[in-house]
């Protein structure tokens, strides 16, 4: 089969709700794939920050293989050997009480928000039914009902409702817009990305998160991070949020948790908080199971031994300066932290953010606009100082070559 023949099989017999970049890909290590064709690239998706381990790293196969022939899953019917182990592990590794293991992040997040909620009756005193969230615009936590229901984004929401209430927006960024929603006291926690992935990588300024943190505690209200994107290394501190020195009350976990190897989520709080939720009120089958208990572990490790929060801050600081060098005018604007980057693409000559994506391809390197403007940059954070440089001499390359 020819690349083109796996495109239309996906085509013919899968629903149409992406539009990938025209690659096939059929293997993966560390900072490279392979196409069907035998063709490298570096990989500067790294599965939307999932893979910050690398694809396919040996320590956490190893892990996976070894448990996948013991036992998979019992369910949380009954007990197994390898939760409690797992559950002490993380919960240590990010000083929380407790964990809620998940599987999807959008699952991570929707326990946050019932956590969040029960919270408010049990312990704020909110009555019943009352209980609000804030969240911000241009946020993205995932596509459920419940938090497409949170999504200002018009292809998230549009033809999918009725919605969820219980949410109140507020620009994100903006300290005033959430002193003033916090004033309402049914206002139970305010749910925030410290870094708007999907809206660009759209960092705010220093001091944001913060501001936002003491403002909470001086309301009572819960300051709940999604990390799913931002957290395991990925901006060059272990948690995007120790930037600031903030500690979450609710702290969402997912996609790097598992180096991409399982769909494996978390949700961390304290006791106050995650006691709130009894036996019967949430769960779900696969949360938990040994087999991710130990590839998770087994991530997280990588995480510490290799250094990998270092590297990240190290090279990203190498990569924005580089890009910034490129002397293009279709280069309008490098940000970001740590290896989540990203560059505004001018449109010229009828060229988008796509068509750079495509030519990058071309010369061996895979990375997805998001919006028609902007290409996010966000490899394995495994990749290495030289590794890094080549990759920004692809770019630079395909940049220039585009303005001739
Ligand atoms: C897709 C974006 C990234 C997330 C945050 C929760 C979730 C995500 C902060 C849900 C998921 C994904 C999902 C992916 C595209 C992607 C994405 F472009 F949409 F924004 F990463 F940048 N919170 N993000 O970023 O996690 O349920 O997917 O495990 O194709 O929808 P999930």
């Amino acid at each position: 089969m020819k690349a083109q023949d796996y495109m239309n099989r996906e085509d013919n017999y899968g629903a149409h709700n992406y539009h990938p970049l025209p690659v096939v890909l059929e293997k993966g290590e560390g900072v490279f794939v392979w196409d069907v064709d035998g063709k490298r690239y570096f990989d500067f998706l790294s599965a939307y920050s999932a893979v910050n381990q690398g694809h396919c790293h040996p320590a956490i196969i190893k892990a996976l293989t070894d448990q996948a022939q013991k036992l998979t899953l019992t369910s949380r019917a009954f007990y197994n050997n390898v939760l409690g182990e797992y559950e002490e592990y993380i919960t240590k590794f990010f000083g929380y009480d407790k964990v809620l293991p998940m599987n999807t992040g959008a699952e991570a997040d929707e326990t946050a928000l019932k956590l969040c909620r029960k919270w408010a009756y049990k312990k704020k005193g909110i009555a019943e039914n009352m209980a609000k969230i804030v969240v911000c615009e241009n946020n993205f936590h995932g596509r459920t009902i419940t938090i497409v229901s949170m999504s200002t984004d018009p292809d998230a929401k549009k033809d999918f409702g009725p919605f969820t209430p219980g949410f109140v927006t507020i620009p994100y960024n903006d300290i005033p817009a959430l002193e003033k929603a916090l004033e309402d006291p049914n206002v139970a926690g305010f749910l925030v990305e410290p870094i708007q992935g999907e809206a660009g990588v759209y960092v705010p300024e220093e001091g944001y998160l913060k501001k936002a943190f003491d403002i909470c505690k001086a309301k009572n209200v819960l300051f709940i991070a999604d990390e799913v994107q931002t957290g395991i290394a990925r901006t060059g501190r272990m948690l995007a949020c120790d930037w600031e020195g903030v500690k979450a009350d609710i702290l969402i976990l997912g996609k790097a948790v598992s180096g991409g190897v399982l769909p494996i989520s978390a949700v961390l709080a304290n006791n106050d908080i995650m006691l709130c939720i009894k036996p019967g009120e949430h769960g779900s089958t696969f949360g938990g199971n040994p087999l991710a208990g130990k590839v998770a572990i087994a991530a997280l490790e990588v995480i510490k031994n290799e250094k990998l929060t270092e590297n990240s801050e190290r090279l990203g600081n190498i990569f924005r300066e580089e890009l910034k060098k490129i002397d293009s005018p279709r280069v309008e604007l490098v940000r970001g932290k740590g290896l989540l980057n990203a560059v505004v693409i001018k449109p010229m000559a009828g060229k988008t953010a796509w068509d750079v994506c495509l030519s990058l391809r071309d010369n061996g390197l895979l990375a997805k606009p998001t919006h028609d403007h902007i290409i996010r940059f966000a490899p394995p954070l495994v990749i290495t100082e030289k590794q890094i440089l080549e990759a920004v001499a692809i770019i630079k390359k395909t940049i220039l070559e585009m303005d001739k």
